[in-house]
């Protein structure tokens, strides 16, 4: 009997990720910035008056959504809020932090599920799409039939960033069936005997990125009109053990992304919007809980995309220095009370499409390590 000896066979070591120095890094929201995703506007659309946008906004804006669904806003909306968007990239150049984009792909383009049909709506809100858990970029899977495809606008940065040594997960979509949303929901009783109501259901993983907030080891989230219980529990076991995911709930009626509710600036600093948040969670007790003057005038929030608390939704660039839009006086001067540094810009003609800063941007890299605050 012929014994062959066998052949060695050739085994190519995998990487070692911890030998990368991850390009994608940050654990919170205020350690020194270095690297941010800037949304772009160009090629926005306005989403159509479906299942999931007459969920969301109020009834009487149906005549506006008729109107204009699924047609490219008007371009002197897009030109000026690309004006706005241009001078945050300038200021973060200026202040030695590189700035990545994300690709505009054709929002107008329809496009089909086996369950549905929609245009896209944006590459605006990288906020909303992607988060950084350590050295982890999550794509969120997101609840909207127009925001279905959105992370392909990211996909070139996410595989630069994952050729660079980063981890990247993108959760599982939902099919956005109609199944998944509640077609019983009533954005004008959003409340069943004291319990708040949502459009999604939970049938299958949603979640959006901005519903999470990062201190640390211990990331906060809501449920939200975008945001499920089943979208909660798939972050908090991908992330693993090193995090703690506590689920919060406050008084915002219709909540959808976090990022004007609470915003932490600075170890042991917490700001708070005054209308929703009526008691924090008792980890924040030696926290210093500072409230938030109201927003210094409404704006022309005719699209319904958000709350009139954009003023909220700004961003660190560390401890002490914090980007403000410049018309919000009031929290401009409240910020410098309480020891602050804010960098007024002016941000106003992108508040129609849904945020301000924070959500214009997603912090991929801050200088920092993991710690626990509480
Ligand atoms: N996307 C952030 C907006 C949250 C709010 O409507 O207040």
């Amino acid at each position: 009997m012929n014994v062959r000896t066998p052949r060695k066979t050739k085994v190519t070591k995998a990487p070692d990720i911890d030998s990368y120095l991850s390009p994608v890094r940050s654990y919170n929201e205020w350690d020194p910035l270095e690297e941010v995703i800037v949304g772009v506007v160009e090629g926005a659309v306005v989403p159509p008056w479906d299942l999931i946008t007459q969920a969301t906004m109020p009834s009487h804006a149906a005549s506006f959504f008729k109107k204009y669904g699924g047609k490219p806003f008007p371009k002197p909306m897009i030109e000026k809020a690309t004006e706005e968007l241009d001078g945050l990239v300038k200021l973060f150049k200026s202040l030695g932090i590189t700035v990545k984009r994300p690709e505009t792909i054709n929002f107008e383009e329809e496009c089909a599920t086996p369950w549905w049909k929609s245009r896209g709506l944006y590459a605006a809100m990288p906020r909303d799409v992607l988060i950084v858990i350590g050295d982890t970029l999550i794509e969120a899977p997101m609840a909207w039939r127009t925001r279905y495809f959105e992370g392909y606008a990211y996909r070139k940065l996410a595989h630069t960033y994952f050729k660079q040594g980063a981890r990247w997960l993108a959760a599982p979509k939902p099919s956005m069936a109609n199944g998944f949303y509640d077609e019983r929901y009533d954005s004008d009783r959003p409340y069943k005997r004291g319990k708040k109501q949502f459009p999604i259901t939970e049938e299958e993983i949603a979640f959006d990125a901005a519903d999470f907030v990062r201190f640390g080891r211990d990331i906060l989230v809501q449920k939200s009109h975008v945001t499920n219980g089943l979208g909660i529990e798939w972050v908090r076991r991908h992330i693993g053990s090193e995090y703690r995911v506590h689920e919060v709930e406050f008084d915002d009626p219709h909540p959808m992304h976090i990022d004007t509710t609470i915003v932490p600036l600075a170890p042991g600093k917490i700001l708070v919007n005054p209308e929703w948040v009526h008691k924090l969670p008792d980890m924040f007790k030696s926290w210093d809980v500072l409230v938030a003057p109201p927003p210094a005038k409404p704006f022309d929030s005719a699209l319904y995309f958000s709350s009139d608390w954009l003023s909220l939704n700004m961003l660190s660039i560390d401890e002490k220095r914090v980007i403000v839009e410049k018309e919000e006086a009031p929290l401009i001067e409240a910020l410098k009370k309480w020891g602050f540094e804010p960098i007024p810009i002016p941000f106003r003609n992108f508040y129609p499409f849904g945020g301000s800063v924070h959500c214009a941007t997603t912090d991929v890299r801050r200088r920092g390590t993991l710690e626990s605050y509480f």
